[in-house]
């Protein structure tokens, strides 16, 4: 059973990276093997997004930013835990830059995130206080988009806060499973394909849209 993407459809790459690909500070394992089937899928969409975490070096995200921390570890902050992670995608290094390994020049928009400092944002959509909107919401609607076909890294992290917020917002929202990459810490990777499930995101494999 195949998929036929639309004219309308929307493939959402999240945070192609090098801090997120093998070797860069927070690499995600098997990172870089997703990246020639976000090239194939991409093929099949009129309409590709790309989002990049980009953080200030100073983030509150950083354990290096909070005393006696270390990284996977949790604060308490304004609008709730946040996990610590090591410092990452900090603006204009390279481990901020999205993949060369990307072959996607159709690509329309590349939607920055987490550049405020004392808020984190995994979502493409709405940072970590769950009020300052990134505009994606905003764009794709004016773009009229369709259903988003969502991939990337990583997937139990910023794969899923875009996949629940795009739901939220009301789009009709799937994940490309076997495109995705998970960093899988403390059971986050099981508790985030339950609550994507929850919220009616759908979960498919890259064959059902390549067949
Ligand atoms: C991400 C942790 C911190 C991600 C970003 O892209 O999933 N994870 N910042
Ligand atoms: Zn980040």
């Amino acid at each position: 059973m195949t998929i036929n993407i639309g004219p309308e459809d929307v493939l959402v790459v999240v945070d192609v990276q090098y801090d997120f690909l093998p070797g860069g500070n927070l690499a995600v394992s098997g990172g870089d093997e997703i990246v020639p089937l976000i090239n194939a899928l991409a093929k099949k969409f009129k309409n590709v997004v790309f989002t990049q975490d980009w953080h200030p070096a100073d983030h509150v995200s950083f354990a290096s930013q909070h005393a006696g921390k270390a990284p996977y570890e949790t604060v308490e902050l304004d609008y709730g835990t946040q996990v610590l992670w090591p410092d990452h995608c900090v603006w204009a290094t390279r481990g901020a830059e999205l993949s060369s390994d990307l072959d996607i020049p159709h690509g329309q928009l590349v939607i920055r995130k987490g550049y405020n400092r004392a808020i984190d944002s995994y979502s493409g959509f709405q940072e970590a206080d769950r009020e300052t909107l990134t505009g994606l919401a905003g764009y794709l609607n004016e773009r009229e988009a369709g259903r988003l076909f969502i991939v990337g890294l990583a997937t139990d992290f910023c794969v899923a806060w875009t996949a629940l917020d795009g739901a939220a917002a009301g789009f009709d929202v799937t994940v490309i499973e076997d495109a995705t990459r998970a960093i899988d810490s403390n059971g986050s990777l099981e508790k985030a394909w339950e609550d994507m499930k929850e919220a009616g995101v759908e979960r498919i494999m890259s064959r059902e849209i390549l067949g």
